[in-house]
């Protein structure tokens, strides 16, 4: 008894080690496959979400239309100018709702815009800089200005703008 036991064991093991020698190089490959799916994934999310380029295909930019830098939008094959002004209006973003923010100079310093259905508004109007706005599709922007001596953080939700940070040391988005 001792002796059959102690056989079946042995070719067990046997049997368990060659599956797991035989298992090993594709059981590898395709984890390496696997990881680089999801690391390329991961990518192209982090670049979707701080986005020029909506989920449904928009598309905005800023260009020079020899004066300044306005606006544009690239949706379902037209382009469309989203600004026509005489100062310059800078790097856009837009959310899966067409909604767009970008930060435009008012001959003093930057102040945050949000274009959505149609009509410009001004979300900021103050005298420090307001730069890098990002939106939701919620459509609440968070972005930086430079209130005091240092940058801060800037929510705008539902009409309201609220101060996120508020210290002597510089808050970037
Ligand atoms: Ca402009
Ligand atoms: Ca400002
Ligand atoms: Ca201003
Ligand atoms: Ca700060």
């Amino acid at each position: 008894m001792k002796g059959f036991s102690k056989q079946t064991i042995k070719i067990k093991r046997g049997k368990d080690q060659m599956k797991i020698r035989a298992n090993v190089p594709s059981v590898s490959v395709l984890f390496v496959s696997v990881l680089l799916t999801v690391i390329l994934f991961g990518v192209f999310a982090a670049e979707a979400k701080q986005t020029n380029l909506s989920e449904r295909g928009d598309l905005v930019w800023y260009g020079w239309d020899g004066i300044d830098w306005e606006i544009f939008l690239y949706s379902k094959g037209t382009i469309t100018q989203i600004t026509d002004n005489d100062y310059d209006d800078e790097e856009p973003q837009i959310n899966s709702k067409g909604q767009i923010v970008w930060y435009g100079w008012d001959g003093n310093d930057w102040e945050i815009f949000l274009y959505s259905k149609g009509t410009i508004t001004q979300i900021t109007d103050n005298d420090y800089h307001d730069r890098n706005p990002q939106i939701n599709d919620k459509g609440q922007i968070v972005w930086q200005g430079r209130e005091g001596n240092d940058w801060e953080i800037f929510l705008y939700s539902k009409g309201t703008i609220t101060q996120i940070t508020d210290n002597g040391y510089d808050d970037y988005l």
